[in-house]
């Protein structure tokens, strides 16, 4: 596995590179133009600053999360076109810096939804946590503002530009069933498959946060089932997905480890996070061990290990612990904790399998 962090640029982000430095095993930065509203072209310039930020640090940018989808193409709007051509140019900008995997998402209006950004956790540490009776009880314009309300960190997706027509997408929305989002997704991929062939850039689409309906929009990553149809509307190993363990594995329905054998291979991107599940369907994240979630992350790592995945890899989301001060979900020290704890269980794998050809290329031993 080649190990990445999510980075969300000078400015942006409480966590520097020269800490992300000195997280063993980190090869390259997941990154995005997050200022910018989606449907539009990312600017070859801007693509090439980050490409020079990383290099002084030695780090690859290979990955980006995400560039996503404007509303028309998922609502199959007569100007979807146009947005799919953006969404071209946008490819051929990000091949010029050598960029080999995209993660996108096609869930309707919203980006991942927690009701509380600091939900606390028994040992005082907070995490994102999803109330179900909340969300069934809420208005979806309360649920917004109270996310927007986080004063210091606009949240991934959650870009003030869509927000501000949400009302207008509501309605918009309310006769897409779940099979016309599937045949928008399809005339997406149709259009923009060939382009990522030809300049060997992989699509790996993410699934829905939390995956089942929510206010009545439409909802179509959310099974093995689907994620396999999704592979399967334009049968290319450039049409892949980012198997995020966190998000899939609230839906008890759903086994991880199951869905990486399925799906193996176009699995282009891993998300490793644990999640604790609660009996109503409550789920607040937790520490990246096993044994303090529901998820079984230590299997996880092993079916990864067992199929010789050699993708890219990122903790996801991580508890905010010793009060340090960051965007709820990305603090530096929880998601650090994670990389070692994925690191260990892959490395004993290792061991216990004999591999001799121990991958040392990312080491950070100590060469005179
Ligand atoms: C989230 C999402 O779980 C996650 O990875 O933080 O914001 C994710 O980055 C997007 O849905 C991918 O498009
Ligand atoms: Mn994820």
């Amino acid at each position: 596995m080649r190990m990445v962090f999510r980075w969300f640029g000078e400015g942006n982000d409480s966590v520097k590179l020269s800490q992300i430095k000195q997280i063993p095993g980190v090869e390259g930065l997941v990154w995005a133009l997050h200022d910018l509203p989606a449907g539009e072209v990312w600017p070859l310039e801007r693509v090439q600053a980050i490409k020079r930020q990383a290099d002084q640090f030695g780090f690859h940018i290979d990955v980006v999360e995400s560039v996503n989808i404007h509303e028309s193409i998922k609502l199959g709007s007569d100007d979807r076109d146009y947005y799919i051509e953006n969404y071209i140019k946008t490819i051929q900008h990000l091949a010029t810096v050598g960029v080999k995997v995209i993660c996108y998402n096609f869930m309707p209006v919203f980006d991942w939804i927690r009701t509380d950004l600091f939900g606390l956790l028994p040992d005082q540490s907070t995490a994102l946590f999803y109330e179900s009776d909340k969300v069934r009880d809420m208005d979806p314009l309360e649920l917004v503002q109270k996310i927007a309300a986080n004063p210091d960190y606009t949240m991934p997706g959650w870009e003030p530009e869509r927000l501000e027509t949400l009302k207008g997408l509501f309605s918009a929305y309310q006769n897409v069933t779940n099979q016309d989002l599937m045949h928008h997704l399809k005339y997406f991929l149709e259009k923009v498959i060939p382009v990522c062939e030809e300049y060997d850039i992989k699509l790996a689409i993410h699934p829905d946060d939390p995956p089942w309906e929510i206010f009545t929009l439409p909802r179509i990553v959310t099974t093995q089932h689907q994620l396999k149809e999704i592979t399967q509307l334009v049968d290319s190993p450039y049409n892949g997905i980012t198997l995020c363990s966190g998000a899939l594995g609230v839906l008890k329905e759903n086994n991880i480890v199951t869905m990486i054998y399925d799906l193996r291979d176009r699995i282009h991107f891993a998300h490793i996070r644990n999640v604790q599940l609660f009996d109503n369907g409550d789920f607040i994240e937790t520490s990246h061990r096993t044994m303090d979630g529901s998820l079984p992350i230590d299997q996880i790592v092993q079916a990864y290990h067992e199929i010789g995945y050699t993708g890219y890899v990122r903790p996801d989301h991580g508890r905010h612990i010793w009060n340090e001060d960051c965007r709820p979900g990305y603090g530096l020290y929880d998601r650090a904790l994670g990389i070692m704890y994925l690191w260990g269980l892959w490395d004993a794998y290792q061991q216990i399998r004999g591999k001799d050809e121990v991958d040392v290329t990312n080491s950070l031993q100590f060469k005179r």
